[in-house]
């Protein structure tokens, strides 16, 4: 099924230099890029974006790290586009990702961890119109 899914590139790689690399991963992996926006996300964006981890004690150190610099957003595109995405990032904690994936390569660690992917059909759809609006999805 063609889908769409909601990506973004961290503070820490866009601040290590790794936008390009990780996009050479979107591309070699088949994905059409259907948006890509760099901006800062806001203290306030970040809260509401990770507003399912209020409880967490990680939460205020996530918030923080959102923000603290430049991100790129991105909306990708297709078949099976949410766990191929996925897939593509690794494991959440970089020290249990598979060889190849872009945590592994690219990730500082759990936390710092160099990209975001929508995790079901549900989440692409709030997180996608969170970021872009229609007319930046061509
Ligand atoms: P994923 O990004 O793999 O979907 P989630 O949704 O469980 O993982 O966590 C969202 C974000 O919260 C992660 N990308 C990571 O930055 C941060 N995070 C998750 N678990 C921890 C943890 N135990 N300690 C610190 N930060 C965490």
């Amino acid at each position: 099924m063609l889908e769409r899914t909601f990506g973004m590139i961290k503070p820490d790689a866009v601040a290590n230099g790794y936008v390009g690399d990780i996009l050479n991963v979107i591309r070699d992996s088949g994905f059409r890029i259907a948006g890509m926006k760099m901006r800062r996300v806001t203290r306030p964006e970040a809260e509401a974006f990770y507003a399912v981890h209020k409880a967490r004690p990680f939460y205020p150190s996530l918030v923080a790290f959102m923000s603290e610099g430049p991100v790129v957003v991105l909306v990708l595109e297709g078949e099976n586009a949410i766990a191929k995405w996925r897939d593509a990032m690794g494991a959440t904690n970089p020290a249990n990702a598979a060889e190849g994936t872009i945590r592994k390569k690219f990730a500082e660690s759990i936390e710092r961890n160099a990209v975001h992917g929508s995790d079901a059909p549900e989440t692409a759809a709030q997180e996608i119109p969170f970021f872009f609006t229609t007319a930046e999805l061509l």
